[in-house]
């Protein structure tokens, strides 16, 4: 690095010190906080991202947004060239830049680092990056400070995609490193044309909603509800009413949005008892989650929520039976079996489990956060994961791709509209329709429509497939959370000694039975989940895990 490079480092980050007192993490979701203290982080993740564009000599992505929490966080996250999270290599690095205390010890980081990756400052590649943002108001100052920060490395530049949803931000950077022109307008239309083809595959041909049968989704007040707008422009045989779009009074994530509608179960503003029975659905705050719901009587607030173990279940369901439509009917092709497999947390409802076991597919369980699903996808040919709140997508393999792509070509010499090939045509389309670099509440919305036309499918009649189990969580305030050690995909605590035989003889006595304890990565909180055969042994089995939390760690629990 030569001097000049160091002095506009010196120089520019004196502009940014960091707040008195306070800690940053690049957790699961990148750094989040209160709006007011992350000038700093995000001037130091604007560094980042230009040295990552310089290590990879590819375009990266700056997404601002804090997802569903309240409107006075913020929060940024880095999206590495494939679109997907930032490798985890790098968030030790990303933590240490957040929190070095000046300008010298930044600079001095950033040296180290810099020799330690053999990141060359020669202006032989121009480092860009891709920056998104949510409609939170503090938005737009703390895109001048990454900017600040993209451009203190010398030559970097910095694109502003505007108002995105995060998973937009990932598809654009995704597509932009594979040489398409990734836009918006590129993303609608690819999301659309692969809609319509799905569609046009229906067997008995596709049937256009009825004003009864809309779809009437929950914005969350944020940017989702104004792309679900623009991108129903291109969309032909959905009909589709949002609410909480973003454009009236409501304040995001308020009441409203999939956070609230899937932690607790009631409905959100703007839906009422003239909603009974109606499909609904509900985005979040960015528009990575999506979950389903529908309000069955006027006595309660309460929904019948439709979650993302339901939405895996039905696209695993969907998947299964296309590849076996491909493989049946004198196919001769015995060499390759596609491996399909579906990746669950421990906060799948264990009736997802047993159903998705009882297809006859293979379920893998990682911990909580979506690059472990997310790269445990990855390994199959086509990987389906999905958290329980609704974050998921599926993944499909180059070789299954390109594999897909001859055998259609061969089918539609030999028995162009078969069954068979309609099966690989629907797949194709599957795979351009889901986002590939990210969970996308806007896909797999159109996913799960398209699914329903096709098997003529009431939202109860998907609801059906099995009941969950009731099932409760509750967060318990320790004096230091990373005293609680798991293991086994965070089914087990392995530390402190005794909890996990306490968990277990509590848990023994409940039919149905099951619970876990881990510290959230998002909140300074123990989560204790349980599950039971009724709702009051779930609330009673929780609780007592709960209180066992307090007895080996705590101060109080809420
Ligand atoms: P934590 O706070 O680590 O439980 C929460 C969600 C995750 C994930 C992250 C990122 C639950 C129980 N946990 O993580 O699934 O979505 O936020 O936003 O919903
Ligand atoms: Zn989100």
């Amino acid at each position: 690095m030569d001097e000049e490079q160091k002095s506009v480092l010196l120089k520019s980050s004196s502009q940014f010190p960091i707040p008195p007192d306070v800690k940053f993490s690049y957790g699961t979701s990148g750094f989040r906080a209160d709006a007011l203290l992350l000038e700093s982080t995000v001037f130091r993740a604007g560094i980042l991202a230009a040295l990552r564009s310089i290590k990879t000599r590819s375009m990266i992505g700056l997404m601002m947004t804090a997802s569903h929490n309240k409107i006075s966080d913020n929060g940024i996250k880095i999206a590495d060239p494939s679109g997907g999270m930032l490798t985890q290599q790098w968030e030790p690095f990303a933590d240490a830049l957040a929190n070095a205390p000046d300008s010298d010890r930044l600079l001095q980081l950033i040296v180290e680092f810099a020799e330690k990756e053999n990141i060359k400052f020669d202006g032989d590649f121009r480092p860009e990056i891709l920056l998104g943002r949510d409609t939170r108001p503090s938005g737009e100052s703390l895109l001048e400070a990454a900017k600040q920060g993209i451009h203190s490395i010398v030559g970097s530049v910095g694109s502003d995609m505007g108002v995105v949803t995060t998973p937009q931000l990932h598809w654009m950077v995704r597509a932009r490193n594979k040489g398409m022109k990734g836009s918006e307008l590129e993303y609608f239309e690819q999301l659309s044309s692969s809609f319509r083809c799905l569609v046009d595959l229906i067997p008995g041909g596709s049937k256009t909603d009825s004003a009864e049968n809309k779809l009437i989704v929950d914005g969350a007040h944020g940017v989702g509800g104004e792309k679900l707008d623009s991108l129903m422009k291109l969309l032909d045989g959905l009909n589709i009413e949002v609410r909480n779009s973003g454009k009236g009074t409501g304040i995001l994530n308020e009441g409203v949005g999939a956070d609230f509608v899937q932690k607790e179960k009631v409905v959100p503003d703007n839906f009422d008892s003239n909603d009974i029975g109606k499909r609904c659905a509900s985005l979040d705050g960015d528009a990575d989650r999506l979950v389903y719901f529908t309000v069955p009587s006027a006595d309660s607030s309460k929904i019948d929520l439709v979650d993302g173990d339901k939405i895996l279940s039905l696209f695993a369901l969907y998947i299964k039976e296309q590849l076996s439509l491909l493989s049946t009917t004198g196919a001769e092709d015995n060499s390759y079996k596609p491996h399909l497999g579906v990746v669950q947390t421990a906060y799948a409802n264990g009736a997802s489990t047993d159903y998705l076991k009882g297809l006859g597919l293979e379920v893998a369980l990682t911990p909580t956060g979506v690059k472990y699903l997310h790269e445990k996808a990855a390994e199959y040919d086509i990987g389906i994961y999905f958290e329980a709140n609704g974050h998921g997508t599926i993944l499909f393999s180059e070789r299954f791709l390109s594999w897909l792509e001859d055998k259609n070509k061969e089918l539609a010499s030999a028995s162009e509209g078969s069954q068979q090939q309609k099966a690989a045509l629907r797949l194709l389309a599957v795979s351009k329709l889901i986002n590939q670099a990210v969970g996308d509440a806007l896909s797999v919305l159109l996913l799960v429509e398209a699914i329903l036309q096709h098997k003529g499918w009431s939202i109860q009649y998907w609801n059906g497939l099995y009941q969950d189990l009731p099932s409760k969580q509750i967060k318990v305030i320790v004096k230091d959370r990373t005293a609680v050690v798991t293991t086994n995909a965070e089914t087990q605590v392995a530390s402190p000694q005794g909890i996990q035989e306490a968990i277990n003889s509590e848990t023994a006595k409940y039919p149905w039975g099951r619970s876990f304890i881990r510290p959230s990565g998002t909140e300074d909180v123990i989560r204790v989940y349980a599950e039971a055969s009724t709702q009051d042994a779930a609330d009673s089995l929780a609780s007592s895990v709960a209180k066992l939390v307090d007895k080996y760690l705590g101060i109080s629990s809420s």
